[in-house]
């Protein structure tokens, strides 16, 4: 028995050991999750904001998000997170039952400026105990949130109390420091953003982050496994997967900072930008000098990490942006299929169909065009890959987005782009191969 079966085989055993206490919960999990809140909606966070200037620098936003509402008493500012199970939409098609934060995942950005005191309540409305570590923020030891080293764990239905000083500006996460395979795994994550006091390097104009995540949902799940180690078959920004993502809207020549984290389970992710060369200018360890920023189209986002770029797009477009892992650009129906590339199949369909009518090989000469096949899907599932775009099928999906560079940003955000005449690569011309010496036949 290897170790991930035995360690399945002893968790069912756990499970059926402690059958009458968990029975309550699971009981309330099936049904939803607990009660919403009378307070939901102002705890479940603001969509995320336009950019409003404050000390020359833009409220982040965080697609497919919101952010952390604070409201200040005395010289505090004082926020609310609640931990809970509740059905998440991965996109369109596909749903699960998920943890997190605000009934969110990742739970809602906290934004805060050096300097600022926080005192952030946690209340724990999960099956069971948890904490809150904020990751990469320098406080004192026993808000640190790691579960029996520095604080008692959250029991199920108490609220506990985290108050520090946000001492440095940076970009950094939060996570549970309890049971942390599964609470991550289940996707309670989130990023934090503490600005400087005084704007440090040139302006930017916008403002993202972006949490980078992996999920096990086997098709027809309604929960992810939060034991697979290796196969991960949901690949997410904000935890959405294409064509789910909502696209980063920005205007030609502005200056952009994306924030990127990093709480996948297992695996760091190459983000790579097209049409892009960007500065690494900051980590969850503080600034980067301006004479060690490298030019760069891919960034790596190691697990437990957080990396920020800042560029300036030069040319207007729908422009790429994605993990640069092939299979973290799949979805679940990728895994796990035969490898049939390159078989001579022949007759094969035809025989095969005697026995089963809707019988059809698929893939032998690749497998770019699976995610357009009008196949049918099952239930709570999404095809292979991809989305609709403007000229087919886009054959990625996964940790996938799109950059909208447009000249007027807030103008046309639905729209693709409209390339000007003759900038569109397209079939080859016979008389002009002739020319430049080309020979097809
Ligand atoms: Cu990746």
């Amino acid at each position: 028995m290897d170790r991930r079966r035995f360690i399945k085989a002893g968790s069912m055993l756990a499970a059926g050991a402690v059958l009458t206490k968990s029975t309550l919960a699971r009981a309330q999990d099936e049904a939803g999750g607990p009660e919403p809140l009378g307070d939901r909606d102002a705890a479940e966070g603001v969509p995320s904001r336009a950019p409003r200037i404050t000390n020359e620098q833009p409220h982040v936003l965080t697609p497919n998000g919101a952010t952390l509402p604070l409201r200040t008493v005395g010289n505090v500012r004082v926020g609310h997170l609640i931990a809970s199970s509740f059905e998440h939409e991965f996109a369109p098609g596909l749903k699960a039952q998920c943890w997190g934060y605000n009934h969110r995942t990742p739970g809602p950005t906290l934004e805060a400026v050096e300097g600022e005191r926080l005192r952030i309540y946690v209340t724990n409305r999960l099956s069971e105990p948890t904490t809150v570590h904020w990751h990469g923020v320098i406080l004192p030891n026993g808000m640190d949130g790691v579960a029996g080293l520095t604080q008692r764990a959250i029991p199920p239905g108490e609220t506990f109390m985290y108050e520090f000083t946000a001492r440095y500006p940076g970009t950094f996460m939060y996570h549970p420091h309890f049971d942390e395979m599964t609470q991550i795994a289940l996707g309670m994550t989130g990023m934090i953003v503490v600005h400087p006091r005084r704007a440090r390097g040139p302006r930017v104009q916008r403002d993202f982050v972006l949490m980078t995540h992996e999920w096990r949902l086997d098709v027809g799940a309604r929960r992810p496994d939060p034991l697979e180690m290796t196969d991960f078959n949901v690949l997410t920004f904000n935890s959405r997967t294409f064509p789910g993502t909502e696209p980063l809207l920005m205007g030609r020549g502005e200056r952009v900072r994306i924030r990127f984290g990093n709480l996948s389970p297992m695996s760091h992710h190459p983000i790579h930008l097209h049409g892009m060369s960007f500065a690494t200018t900051a980590t969850d360890g503080g600034y980067i000098p301006r004479s060690a920023q490298v030019p760069n189209t891919t960034v790596l986002v190691p697990v437990g990490s957080t990396r920020v770029i800042e560029f300036v797009p030069e040319q207007s477009g729908d422009w790429a942006m994605h993990c640069h892992m092939t299979h973290h650009v799949m979805t679940q129906m990728g895994h796990g299929i035969p490898n049939m590339i390159g078989t001579q199949t022949s007759d094969l369909d035809t025989r095969m169909r005697r026995i089963e009518p809707r019988y059809m090989t698929m893939a032998q000469d690749g497998m770019g065009s699976m995610g357009e096949m009008k196949m049918p899907i099952p239930k709570n599932s999404l095809p292979m890959r991809g989305g609709p775009g403007p000229f087919g099928n886009i054959d990625m999906g996964g940790m996938f987005t799109i950059l909208k560079v447009r000249d007027s940003p807030m103008k046309g955000t639905g729209l693709w782009y409209s390339h000007p005449q003759g900038t569109v690569a397209g079939p080859a011309d016979a008389s002009q191969m002739r020319a430049d010496g080309i020979e097809t036949t």
